[in-house]
């Protein structure tokens, strides 16, 4: 890892460590968290070579081309409402992607932010109870600002890709964080009424028929919302309801291609 630098950024009162390369955000921010450091606590990186997404997943971005996140939350708040909080860190990503390109902005389940179908940024939110109390929660937020559409893997776009403007990623970053830190007092209010229904307007695919992939399981059904707690509602084939709280999704019916 490079040594960290501050910019001129703060989140949650606390500055900003901006490093050029790393292996993944999360795993530096995590390392922080399990040695003391304070809630707000958050690196940005310019490029990672491990950059995460679920499930083993990757993150790839060419360097400074993109907002590669990671900040620390410690919300004194009941397990149960910390599933809202990946739907709540996407719909301040949404926000910001209409207000820098003038676009709509969807949220996939469980964890995209979509513009016409393609991929602009994903999040995640890794959830630890170090000693049994208050949750620690890293965040992590990969967004695409001024990476060419060439350098974005299928099915993905950038800032840049969807305007043709090019941007100031610390400007974006600032906006974003602004917009974080008012979700975060929200959240830990447990005032979140407004995001939530903000959240289940922006879901992406409702009212059409899904399917829910998860290791290797297949779930079909017509796609009916958000329950409160965060689990994804399905209405199956044979009527019944479910909520489904992990997995993937992909659009229509049909079996993944191989
Ligand atoms: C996510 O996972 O979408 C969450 C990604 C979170 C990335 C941030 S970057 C800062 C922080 N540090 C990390 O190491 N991670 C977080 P998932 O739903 O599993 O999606 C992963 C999939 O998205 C990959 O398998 C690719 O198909 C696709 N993908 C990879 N890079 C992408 C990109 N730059 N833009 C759009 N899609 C991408």
């Amino acid at each position: 890892m490079t040594s960290p630098a501050v910019i001129d950024l703060t989140f949650l009162g606390v500055p900003v460590r901006h490093v050029e390369r790393l292996a993944s955000t999360m795993e530096i921010v995590a390392r922080l968290a399990a040695s003391g450091a304070p809630e707000g606590t958050s690196i940005l990186a310019d490029e990672q070579s491990a950059g995460r997404g679920r499930a083993g997943r990757a993150w790839t971005a060419p360097a400074g081309t993109s907002i590669l996140l990671s900040a620390l939350l410690r919300p004194n708040i009941p397990p149960e409402r910390l599933g809202q909080l990946s739907f709540l860190l996407a719909v301040c990503v949404a926000r910001v992607v209409e207000r820098w390109t003038g676009r709509s902005a969807a949220i996939k389940w469980p964890n995209d932010v979509l513009v016409d179908g393609m991929k602009v940024s994903g999040v995640l939110a890794r959830v630890r109870f170090p000693d049994g109390g208050t949750p620690e929660i890293v965040i992590g937020i990969g967004l695409n600002v001024t990476t060419p559409p060439a350098a974005l893997p299928t099915g993905a776009a950038s800032l840049l890709c969807l305007t043709g403007h090019e941007y100031d990623r610390i400007a974006v970053l600032r906006d974003l964080l602004t917009g974080l830190e008012t979700m975060y007092g929200a959240f830990r209010q447990g005032d979140v009424t407004a995001l939530w229904r903000e959240a289940t307007d922006r879901l992406a695919y409702v009212g059409e028929e899904v399917r829910i992939v998860e290791d290797g399981r297949d779930l079909i059904g017509t796609l009916l919302g958000l329950s409160p707690a965060g689990a994804l509602r399905l209405r199956l084939r044979d009527g019944t309801e479910r909520e489904v709280w992990s997995g993937d999704l992909v659009r229509g019916p049909r079996p993944l291609a191989t």
